[in-house]
């Protein structure tokens, strides 16, 4: 089933921020370093570029992905024109400090007293925008958490007397056009959690990951002792063994399912598994030619403002 959110209040939050744009010189897109393209929301650029405004693009969350992936799609981001892309991590002190002046290389006409320089914070959500900002003004302005949409009104704040920088509250966009997309975002918690089934999502992740990372599966859950070959297993066998390991078993003697997705999660989440990246430039590419034309047109087609899940 395919995954879709985009409650009301980003409908609020979009028209807010399409006002604020007028008055902004640069866009800092927050996206998660794990799944950078399925992070990127196409509404952000559709606004920036109607009014015609450079992006800095934050791969965060680096210390959680696989550096050799991240390099890769900086590579690819900084090709594309009045753009520059850095990866880093927000939790990390210091990290953010290099931010102001890579945002006044791409604006050289702002950063005065006379023309200040205004940078607007924006990305989907749960991908650490207003970590961002507390660490730009070194304080805690904006309230942070570990789920989606915990922003829910822009913030606008001085970090000097020539710069100004606005938090924003997490956007989605209507359509998330490729399925995949949806289930990497869910897996990196960047949906709200009514919109996903954990199941499913947990299967999504596992099959992956079995793909791209085995030997870290095999590390994590100790598959080799319990004489399991990684090579040969798929998603559910996986989450089946990580059941049987932990022994999560419900009161009717099942495995339980719930609790194994869960964890599961958990530990792609926060880093237990190791560093992955969940996407490539090239696996996105092969994705995207995989997935059949009239599926990905259908789904261009029926973009519509329609609110899911509210
Ligand atoms: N590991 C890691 N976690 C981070 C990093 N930056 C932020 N986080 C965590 O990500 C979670 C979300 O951070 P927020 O700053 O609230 O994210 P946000 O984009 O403002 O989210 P919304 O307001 O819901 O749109 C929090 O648990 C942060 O601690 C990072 O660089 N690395
Ligand atoms: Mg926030």
């Amino acid at each position: 089933m395919a995954i879709q959110w985009y409650p009301g209040h980003m409908t609020q939050a979009r028209k807010k921020a399409e006002e604020t744009m007028e008055f902004t010189d640069i866009v800092i897109e927050v996206l998660d370093a794990r799944v950078p393209a399925a992070s990127h929301n196409p509404m952000i650029d559709e606004m920036r570029l109607f009014r015609q405004r450079p992006q800095l693009k934050i791969l965060n969350k680096a210390d959680l992905a696989d550096p050799a992936a991240t390099q890769a799609w900086l590579n690819y981001f900084n090709k594309q024109p009045n753009t520059k892309a850095v990866a880093l991590s927000c939790k990390k002190p210091g990290d953010a400090n290099k931010i102001p002046k890579l945002c006044l290389a791409l604006t050289p006409h702002r950063g005065t007293h006379l023309k200040p320089l205004r940078m607007l914070i924006m990305g989907i959500p749960n991908v650490g925008k207003s970590t961002l900002m507390n660490a730009l003004l070194n304080r805690r302005v904006a309230k942070v958490g570990d789920e989606p949409a915990v922003t829910k009104s822009q913030q606008r704040f001085d970090l000097s007397d020539t710069m100004s920088i606005t938090d924003t509250p997490g956007m989605m966009w209507p359509k998330i056009q490729y399925d995949s997309d949806g289930y990497m975002l869910a897996a990196s918690h960047a949906i709200g959690r009514n919109a996903v089934i954990d199941e499913d999502v947990a299967l999504f992740l596992a099959n992956n990951l079995l793909q791209s990372y085995p030997a870290l599966l095999n590390a994590r859950y100790k598959l080799d002792a319990m004489k399991l070959d990684v090579a040969t297993m798929d998603g559910v066998d996986l989450l089946e063994a990580i059941a049987k390991r932990r022994s999560y078993k419900r009161h009717d003697g099942l495995w339980d399912t719930e609790k194994t997705a869960v964890a599961f999660l958990t530990d792609y989440r926060s880093g237990a598994i190791g560093r992955i990246s969940l996407e490539t430039p090239q696996s996105r590419e092969m994705m995207i030619e995989n997935t059949h034309p009239l599926i990905a047109q259908e789904n261009t087609a029926s973009d519509n403002e329609e609110e899911t899940n509210d």
